[in-house]
Formats: structure tokens, C-alpha cells, sequence
């Protein structure tokens, strides 16, 4: 009886629907209706309601590709929820950029760039160890949120990014090289805050169809790389619907006519996934202050993480965004003040593409060129972001989490009437301000680039085709800079430590310092690394020294080899002495053997294990190492 009634509810809607749609130009849809749920139904309305009634044009009959008929539709659906505001406010926002970009409206109208100030920090002056101390108190407040959802096609590399290896001394990824970060940051913090009671801090990972099962597997096979699989929340982004011309037609996929071509929305997702998982609520429930924003290869940041923090708490800064000295031309963002003709000031990031022609626009007539210091004056965005979590509510409650989008289309020609292939909108998570009121206090923080910045984006190909003088950002680049920067570190605290040597591989020139790598339990500060080193200390440019426990102390050590300790917990192992012997080498391979793994040629060079001193304590205790 009810299930009749129900039959006979759906039988009237859809005959309402059919004479809904039989004054619309879908006939093709109208007549496999039969075939369709009413929430399908549903949506071939909206459908054609938005002008997209070109997806149903090579319907056949009923009986025909039903499912696929059916899987466009939960497509649709798919698209629809993810969206904030739906696919109705997707392609009205798609018409109204595509039409300023036919007209070649600059986005930056208005508006004049010039120089902002900022916090710059000198690593390992008083103001900077200042900051670190503030900054680690406040990582028990602190949440963290990685980035991880590009495929990166600029590197090529076959795998997730996050699991390539950040140094291949000891082949430690990215990923278990920032959980280690954020747990000794986090130990640490706990341990200054003392009585209080301790938090995990949270990790959340943006993950896309690209990345998200190898993102969880990477973490399953290896326990989470000591966290706590609660600690750790993955948020998928979808992908978008792209558009086929200016009138923002879904485009279909060229391999499937019942699917609509989709393509990433970019980082700027972020804040949305955020907002609609619920999170944001429960850390400010549990206190939490901060939210930090990272990107997927940089093995440098968590060097600056403590003192940045250590900037935001000091300054109340509702936003704060991490620099690094920008060279002209280099494809990071410019981080611009811009001052509007009718008084509206920001200071924000301007994309690498967007800074030189917004520079020759506004009476710069060189555009993006280095000035008299060998730097572009407006400092490199390195997308590390940390956003204060009140304010930040407060402003996505507003908005949902929706970012400020932008097209790109690539035209056929100068009419700009077709595109040479579809485009779709995009956002970036650096844009996050450009919504806030001039009230909101947004301020930046630079640091040197050898201490915070080395991402590993470039293929080698590209990366050796970079302008002399300005960063490779590759995975060859991205493990030097590891070397370089663990050297200058010891350096600063008092080792001496030989200079580099330069060598070339897969056609990059770079400085090879020693090969000095530690766990970020046994130092996550300048002032953990200057409490576990004393006395006179060398370490030879030949030489490779692996730190991997906590309580290791440096004292008298003379390095010309390769050294590698490691001890639990409760060892404190004092370590001195003159090690001498053949050590580990840096040899160059050949990028296109294909007997190596993808992840050594990348490199273009591998490390031959010759001979080493190697020493493990296992047991609670006092110990001494002394060759
Ligand atoms: N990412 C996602 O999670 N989802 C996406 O849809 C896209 C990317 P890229 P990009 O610091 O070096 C940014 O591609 O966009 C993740 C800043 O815009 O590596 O070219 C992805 O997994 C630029 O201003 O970088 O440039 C990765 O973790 C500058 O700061 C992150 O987003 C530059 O990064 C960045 O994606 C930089």
C-alpha cells in the first residue's frame, strides 16, 4: 500500500518534470527520464537551467548506456556538493571571469604594487632564539595542515611527493620527516609548558583523487610514523568541472562522452575543507590557537616554524605568511603591498606570473628584475601560512572557506573566442586575506633562504635550464640544501665545519657541503643544537655525521669519515674523539639509467656507503663514544 503511494508520487513528479523539461531544447533528456531517479531528475534540470544542455545532445533511447547515462548524473551530484555554493555558482563565477578575461581586465586594476615591511629575521641573533622560545611554547596550541594534493607535474616524478626522500644519507621522506618534526616540536612545547596537560597536536592532509590512497598507504605501512592514527585527519579535495568556452559550457571528457572532464581547483581548497569538515570548531573547543599551512617538499621549513610562531604570538598576527628573499623571474609569489585608487590597501601575494606584468602596468618598465641588493625587492612567498584560528572562524563563517578564483584559459587566437584546450577555476590558499576586512592584521616574516626554503618542484630537465644565479628547486637542489643548511647550523654553534665543494649533476651546479643530517628529536631549535654541542669540534668536507637519538652530546669530535649514532630515549651518549675513515661518498649516476630507482636519478648522483663508524645504545644508561 505505501509503496504504491510512493510509486504513484514519483509517477506525478515525473510527469511534472516531463512538462517542465518539454518546454526546454532537451529532448534527448526528456525522453530517458524513465531511467532516471527523481534526485537525477533533479539535477538534468538544473542542468539545463545553467545552459548546459549540450551534455545530453548524443543521448540515445532509453535502454541505451543507461548506466552511464546514470553516472554522469552522480557526477553532477558530486560536483554539485563539493562546491561551495554548487555548480550554479561555479559556472556564474566561470562566466563572469571568462568574460574579464576576453575583455584583458586586469585583475589588479586600480591597484599600485610597492614594497611592505615585515619581520626579517637573522638566524641565531638573540631575536631570533627570542622567537623560537615563544614559538615552541605555542606549538601546544597549534595545528598543522600539509598540503598534499598536487600531483606535481612540474617534477614528473612517478610516485606521491611526499614520499620521495628528502636526503638520501639516511632516505628519510618527507612525510616521516614532518611527523618527527611536529612531535619533537610538540614534546618540546610540553615540556616548556609545564603542569599543563599535554595535547596531540593535529595533522590534517589535503589529499586529491591524485594522491589520497598513496598518501594513506604510505602512512599505514609505516604507523603513522610514530603519531597517533587520530592525530592525523586526511580531507580530500575534489576535483572541478572544466569549461569548454566563454559561455562556460561543462566540457566532456575526450575519452568519455558520459563524463565531465575534471581538473584540481588548486591548494586554495583548502580552507573550504576545512570549514565544512568541522575541525576548525573542534580545535578551538580544545583551545588550540593556531592553524599552520605547509606545502608537500620542502625539508627545510620546520627550521623556521618556531620562530615564525614565535612572530605571530608576539605580533597577533591574524595572518602571517613566510619569506624568503625573492630572485627576480623565480616561480615563487612576490609578497606585494597594493594600494587601490579609492584608499583600499592589502598586503598579499601577487603570483609569479601575474607580478611582471603587473610591474610594467604600473610605470615599471623593466617589470620583475632583481634590485641593487641581487634580489627582487618584493620578498618570495613560500606559502607556509600561519593563520590565527578565532579570526580565521570568524571570516570562514562568512564565507564558507571560498577562496578568490581566477581563469586561465589558453585562446587559439587573438579573438579569444575558443580555447585551445579546457580550462577550469582555480584558487590558492595564499589569497585566503584578500577577503579580509583592513582591520585584520596580516603581516610576513623572512627569513634566509638557506635556512627555511628548498622545495623540490623542477624535473631535471627544466631545473638545468634555469637562469644562472636563481634556485634549481629540484630534488638534486632540495638535498644539497638539507647539507647546507645542517652545516651553517653547527657552524653558527661553533663547529668548524670545511667549506663546500662545487660539483655538477644532471647539468646543476651545486655546493656540496658534508653530509650532516640529524633527527628532529635530537634538535628542533638553534638552542636545542647549541645544548648538545661543546668544546672544539671538526667535521671534514668529506665527512657524513647521522645524529638519530635525543640525548646525544657532541663534545671534542674531530669528523673526517662517516659517523652514525643512534640511541633510545633513556641513553645519553657523549660523543668525541677523532673518527677517521674512508666515510660516504656523493658519486654522480646517469639520470636516464634505467637500472636505478626513479628517486636516485632524479638526483643525478647516489651515495656509495664505503665505511663508517656505526653505533647503536640500546639500553637506558650513561655512555661514551670516543674512537
Ligand atoms: N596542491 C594541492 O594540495 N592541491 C592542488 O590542487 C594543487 C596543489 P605547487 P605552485 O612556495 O614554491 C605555490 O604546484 O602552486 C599543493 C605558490 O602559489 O607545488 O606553483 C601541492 O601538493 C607560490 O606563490 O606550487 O606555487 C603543494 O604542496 C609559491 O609560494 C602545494 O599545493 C610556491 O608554491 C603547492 O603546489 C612555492
Amino acid at each position: 500500500m505505501a509503496s504504491s503511494a510512493v510509486n504513484s508520487a514519483i509517477d506525478k513528479l515525473l510527469n511534472l518534470q516531463l512538462n517542465e523539461l518539454s518546454a526546454s531544447s532537451s529532448p534527448n533528456l526528456q525522453k530517458n527520464l524513465s531511467i532516471l531517479s527523481p534526485q537525477q531528475i533533479e539535477l538534468g534540470k538544473m542542468l539545463l537551467e545553467l545552459g548546459q544542455g549540450h551534455l545530453f545532445e548524443h543521448w540515445p533511447d532509453p535502454g541505451v548506456d543507461d548506466d552511464d547515462k546514470r553516472a554522469l548524473l552522480d557526477q553532477v551530484s558530486l560536483l554539485n556538493s563539493s562546491y561551495p555554493g554548487g555548480l550554479s555558482s561555479y559556472i556564474k563565477t566561470a562566466k563572469e571571469l571568462l568574460a574579464d578575461s576576453k575583455a584583458g581586465k586586469n585583475p589588479f586594476d586600480g591597484f599600485t604594487p610597492s614594497v611592505p615591511s615585515g619581520e626579517v629575521l637573522t638566524f641565531g641573533d638573540d631575536n631570533f632564539v627570542q622567537y623560537e622560545d615563544v614559538g615552541v611554547k605555542e606549538v601546544q596550541n597549534a595545528a598543522f595542515v600539509l598540503v598534499a594534493g598536487g600531483l606535481g607535474e612540474r617534477l614528473g616524478y612517478q610516485g606521491i611527493k611526499v614520499a620521495l626522500p628528502m636526503e638520501t644519507t639516511t632516505g628519510t621522506c618527507f612525510l616521516q620527516h614532518y611527523i618527527e618534526s611536529i612531535l619533537s616540536l610538540s614534546e618540546a612545547s610540553f615540556k616548556q609548558a609545564q603542569g599543563e596537560c599535554r595535547r596531540d597536536v593535529p595533522l590534517v592532509i589535503m589529499t586529491s583523487d591524485d594522491t589520497h590512497e598513496r598518501t594513506l598507504q604510505l602512512l599505514e605501512s609505516n604507523t603513522y610514523f610514530g603519531m597517533k592514527p587520530t592525530q592525523v585527519k586526511l580531507l580530500k579535495q575534489e576535483k572541478v568541472a572544466c569549461l569548454a568556452d566563454n559561455d562556460a559550457r561543462l566540457a566532456l571528457d575526450p575519452n568519455n562522452k558520459y563524463k565531465i572532464q575534471t581538473k584540481p581547483h588548486g591548494h586554495g581548497d583548502v580552507h573550504a575543507l576545512l570549514y565544512s569538515s568541522g575541525l576548525l570548531k573542534e580545535w578551538k573547543d580544545t583551545g588550540l590557537r593556531w592553524v599552520l599551512f605547509f606545502q608537500d617538499t620542502n625539508g627545510l621549513l620546520f627550521k623556521a616554524i618556531p620562530a615564525a610562531l614565535g612572530v605571530s604570538a608576539t605580533k597577533e598576527y591574524h595572518v602571517n605568511s613566510l619569506a624568503v628573499p625573492r630572485k627576480a623571474k623565480e616561480a615563487i609569489g612576490g609578497i606585494t603591498r597594493l594600494t587601490h585608487t579609492d584608499g583600499r590597501e592589502m598586503v598579499i601575494n601577487v603570483e609569479y606570473n601575474q607580478l611582471d606584468p603587473l610591474l610594467r602596468a604600473t610605470g615599471h618598465p623593466d617589470g620583475d628584475v632583481n634590485c641593487e641588493t641581487g634580489y627582487s625587492p618584493y620578498p618570495g612567498n613560500i606559502n607556509q601560512l600561519i593563520i590565527e584560528l578565532g579570526p580565521y572562524i570568524d571570516e570562514l563563517s562568512k564565507t564558507g572557506g571560498a577562496i578568490k578564483e581566477f581563469v586561465n584559459p589558453k585562446y587559439k587566437d587573438s579573438t579569444k573566442t575558443e580555447f585551445k584546450s579546457s580550462t577550469r577555476l582555480e584558487c590558492m590558499m595564499q589569497d585566503y586575506p584578500k577577503t579580509l576586512s583592513p582591520s585584520a592584521r596580516v603581516g610576513f616574516t623572512v627569513t634566509e633562504t638557506w635556512l627555511a626554503y628548498a622545495p623540490v618542484k623542477n624535473n631535471p630537465e627544466d631545473a638545468a635550464k634555469v637562469p644562472k644565479g636563481n634556485p634549481y628547486h629540484s630534488a638534486t637542489s632540495g638535498e644539497m640544501a638539507i647539507y647546507r643548511a645542517n652545516s651553517m647550523i653547527l657552524k653558527k654553534a661553533g663547529v668548524e665545519v670545511d667549506d663546500p665543494v662545487t660539483q655538477v649533476f644532471n647539468g646543476q651546479e651545486v655546493d656540496v657541503w658534508s653530509r650532516i643530517v640529524w633527527k628532529p628529536k635530537w634538535a628542533v631549535t638553534y638552542a636545542d643544537v647549541k645544548s648538545k654541542v661543546s668544546g672544539n669540534n671538526s667535521v671534514s668536507q668529506k665527512s657524513t655525521l647521522v645524529i638519530k637519538g635525543r640525548d646525544i652530546f657532541i663534545e671534542d669530535l674531530s669528523l673526517d669519515g662517516a659517523l652514525i649514532v643512534d640511541s633510545v630515549d633513556d641513553a645519553e651518549v657523549k660523543v668525541g674523539g677523532s673518527v677517521h675513515n674512508s666515510g660516504w661518498t656523493v658519486e654522480s649516476i646517469d639520470k636516464d639509467s634505467s637500472e636505478l630507482p626513479e628517486e636516485v636519478r632524479i638526483r643525478g648522483f647516489k651515495i656509495a656507503k664505503n665505511e663508517q663508524v656505526q653505533q647503536f645504545y640500546g639500553e637506558p644508561g650513561k655512555f661514551s663514544l670516543k674512537p
